[in-house]
């Protein structure tokens, strides 16, 4: 039997780590919060394996990206199937509130996920009860968003800290997601609604016309553009446009096939230098929940400010939106609403959000 120890800033952190080094089928022995020396609380997990790791035996950052999404989705059957039975006593309570039954099909029908719809019904069921009278749809609905507005979190990245100091934002996520257009639209915003100083890195360097995409953009907005593809020519880029007293710097970055683990530990490699960067993760509302959820497990290794959805437009289920919400806990920042640029992008708003979701409960 192998035993080791190992440190980390969080529990999740450490199982990642010991999953990396020890595989699959370690077993944790121990977990321990502590105080580190500048203050900050770090966690020690002692864990072991039967058999010692052979080299060729450990696991690569894909074979944990499987893992972990075969274990997500584990999770998700487990949850269903223990819905499935538990639920069939509340359905039958539910049976004679019509409106409440329709709710609960037609989140399911939006793609939100059972579960979630379950929880969410299981609230608006339960103030439904301590209501005096017998409530009608519209009661219903507004209860339900009451509660939904409790379980999201919408964030505003462009809020200034007060100091002045310039602040960074990445726009990073899968091909086509809408991140240059995105980025596009927002330095629109800052620039012309707000009067900000703003400047654009490209590290784009991948995509044949990526770069000229962007340039685009620069040249109608007036403002500089650099190029970089390492973290030497990133670092040159910042210190010259933070020189140059811009109040954002807004990064575009290259779209990959997010499945795979190495390309995002890329980007990390590049990002893990400049702390200061807050990463919107631009995700298009249109795809498939199963896909979404697979890109932002991979992105977990990154810090993740916020949730762009682009592409509202292009759906008509809003659902995966808030899965995704419930699934990793992080805010929504904006919506992309159209390929308009600047005007197709909306500040993210819980009310819209629940508005989409109850679009079609008649
Ligand atoms: N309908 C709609 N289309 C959008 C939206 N945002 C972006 N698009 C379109 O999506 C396509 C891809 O947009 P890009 O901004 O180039 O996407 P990207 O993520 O930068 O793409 P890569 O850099 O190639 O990975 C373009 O046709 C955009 O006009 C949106 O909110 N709604
Ligand atoms: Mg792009």
């Amino acid at each position: 039997m192998q035993i080791k120890r190992f440190k980390a800033r969080n529990v999740p952190e450490g199982l990642q780590k010991v999953k990396k080094e020890l595989g699959p089928d370690a077993v944790i022995l121990s977990t321990h919060q502590l105080k580190g020396s500048a203050g900050a609380d770090t966690v020690e997990i002692v864990a072991a394996i039967e058999h010692d790791v052979p080299e060729t035996r450990r696991c690569n950052v894909d074979e944990i990206n499987d893992y972990n999404l075969l274990n997500q989705q584990l999770q998700e059957i487990k949850e269903t199937l223990s819905l499935m039975f538990s639920t069939k006593r509340f359905l039958y309570q539910l049976g004679p509130n019509k409106d409440l039954c329709n709710l609960y099909t037609s989140l399911v029908v939006q793609g939100l996920r059972e579960v979630f719809a379950w929880e969410l019904i299981q609230s608006v069921a339960h103030n439904a009860k301590t209501e005096k009278h017998s409530i009608g749809l519209s009661e219903i609905k507004s209860h339900f968003t009451k509660t939904l507005k409790q379980k999201i979190r919408t964030v505003d990245p462009f809020t200034k800290n007060g100091n002045g100091n310039t602040m960074f934002y990445s726009f990073v996520g899968p091909t086509g997601a809408g991140k240059t257009t995105t980025l596009a639209k927002l330095a629109a915003h800052l620039k012309l609604d707000k009067n900000k100083k703003i400047s654009l890195i490209s590290l784009d360097t991948y995509r044949i016309g990526a770069i000229e995409q962007l340039k685009i953009y620069a040249q109608i907005l007036d403002v500089p553009l650099r190029i970089a593809s390492n973290i030497k020519e990133t670092a040159d880029a910042i210190l010259e446009l933070t020189d140059k007293g811009s109040d954002y710097i807004l990064i575009d970055t290259i779209g990959k096939n997010f499945l795979v683990q190495e390309h995002v530990q890329d980007m990390k490699q590049i990002f893990d230098a400049f702390p200061q960067v807050k990463h919107l993760l631009i995700l298009p509302a249109n795809a498939k929940d199963s896909d979404l959820t697979a890109v932002v497990s991979t992105f977990k290794a990154m810090p993740i400010h916020s949730f762009v959805f682009t592409k509202i437009d292009e759906t008509t289920t809003y659902g995966n939106i808030i899965n995704q919400v419930f699934r990793f806990g992080k805010p929504v920042s904006y919506l992309g609403t159209g390929q308009r640029v600047p005007e197709d992008i909306e500040k993210a708003d819980k009310d819209k959000l629940c508005h989409l979701l109850l679009k079609s409960v008649e």
